[in-house]
């Protein structure tokens, strides 16, 4: 043990999970903020995958609520502040603007109020993202490339940002944004593409469906693995300075060729399974993401480990098991 003490908001997500492991392999003992619900219980399932939740202390709360944070704040006494809590799905974001604005936008600057008024010297981590850029106006985006969001949760995104960067410069705080490209694990939840055609593609291989309905296949992203973006995240935190990054593989793909290689994975032809279903166009779309992670690299050596295929892969064959063991 190090006695360091981390606190991790979103904690049971994807990254919050491969994060915790990271954390806990370094020997901080960590923290992580969880919703409770009446009916719903915890919802740690990708804890217990990776085998470590009983190696967290969890704590009720909510970003939505100053009180709890600045409480579970003052209990904790955190080094570093991981804020990755989000009404994390792009689609969703237009159904529920309001809500989105709520937990993406203000949530954080819950998190920095309590950060500022109870442990100003804790470094403070938040999770931004290249949905930013949006619309984009450059090729290939780095820290430099103008914002234009094209989500409701894009733009919750950017007001997070921007108020990150705000208590750096009003308060001195050691705050820094990840500006994260899509990174994926068997760990995604099954909304978000990867996850929906690896998981697909398993199903059909195991006679489970027969099809794959997609909306926009000719959207490119530079999908990395959340495992290596997580490792950004505490590096960001163990330089001098507090600053901005972006975290990139620095390869665009589009849906429909990732959607391929998991096809061919299991020896199966895309053209007989996929259908691509309007229903499932969003009202914008952001068509293309390819980031530049030149000055993480610079910073603290950091690059993209894991290759598209490697990834894809990794996510098909734990569906097939996941699937296997389900039946
Ligand atoms: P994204 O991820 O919106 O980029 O945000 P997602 O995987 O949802 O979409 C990627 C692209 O695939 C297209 N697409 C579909 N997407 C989904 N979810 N389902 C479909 O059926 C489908 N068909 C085509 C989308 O239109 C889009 O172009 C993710 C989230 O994790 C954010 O929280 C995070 O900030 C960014 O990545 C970086």
């Amino acid at each position: 043990m190090t006695g360091k003490r981390a606190l991790i908001t979103g904690v049971t997500g994807q990254d919050g999970a491969y994060l915790s492991q990271l954390l806990l392999d370094k020997g901080y003992s960590v923290h992580g903020v969880v919703r409770r619900s009446s009916h719903a219980g915890i919802f740690d399932h990708r804890l217990k995958w990776l085998g470590i939740a009983d190696r967290i202390t969890l704590h009720d709360g909510n970003v939505l609520d100053l009180s709890s944070l600045a409480r579970i704040v003052q209990e904790v006494r955190p080094d570093g502040v991981y804020n990755l809590a989000a009404q994390s799905f792009v689609t969703a974001s237009w159904q529920q603007p309001v809500l989105t604005g709520h937990i993406t936008g203000l949530g954080a600057v819950n998190m920095l109020e309590s950060v500022r008024m109870l442990k100003p010297d804790a470094r403070y981590y938040q999770a931004s993202s290249s949905e930013m850029f949006g619309l984009v106006k450059e090729s290939v985006q780095t820290e430099a490339t103008p914002f234009h969001p094209r989500s409701p949760y894009g733009v919750a995104k950017v007001y997070a940002h921007w108020m990150t960067v705000n208590y750096r410069e009003s308060f001195g705080l050691h705050a820094s944004n990840g500006i994260l490209f899509n990174h994926e694990s068997p760990l995604r939840g099954v909304e978000f593409v990867t996850r929906k055609v690896s998981d697909g593609v398993a199903r059909i291989k195991l006679g489970l469906a027969h099809e794959l309905r997609l909306g926009n296949v000719d959207a490119q992203r530079d999908w990395g693995h959340a495992r290596d973006y997580v490792r950004a995240m505490w590096q960001m935190l163990q330089q001098d300075t507090p600053d901005d990054y972006v975290i990139a593989t620095g390869r665009t793909t589009t849906v429909r060729a990732m959607c391929r290689i998991a096809f061919a994975h299991v020896g199966l032809d895309i053209d007989d399974h996929l259908v691509i279903d309007p229903a499932l166009f969003r009202p914008a779309e952001v068509d293309m993401l390819l980031g530049n992670a030149a000055k993480a690299h610079a910073a603290f050596g950091w690059q993209a480990e894991t290759s598209l295929e490697a990834m894809i892969q990794e996510m098909v064959e734990a569906d097939l098991a996941r699937l296997r063991t389900a039946g």
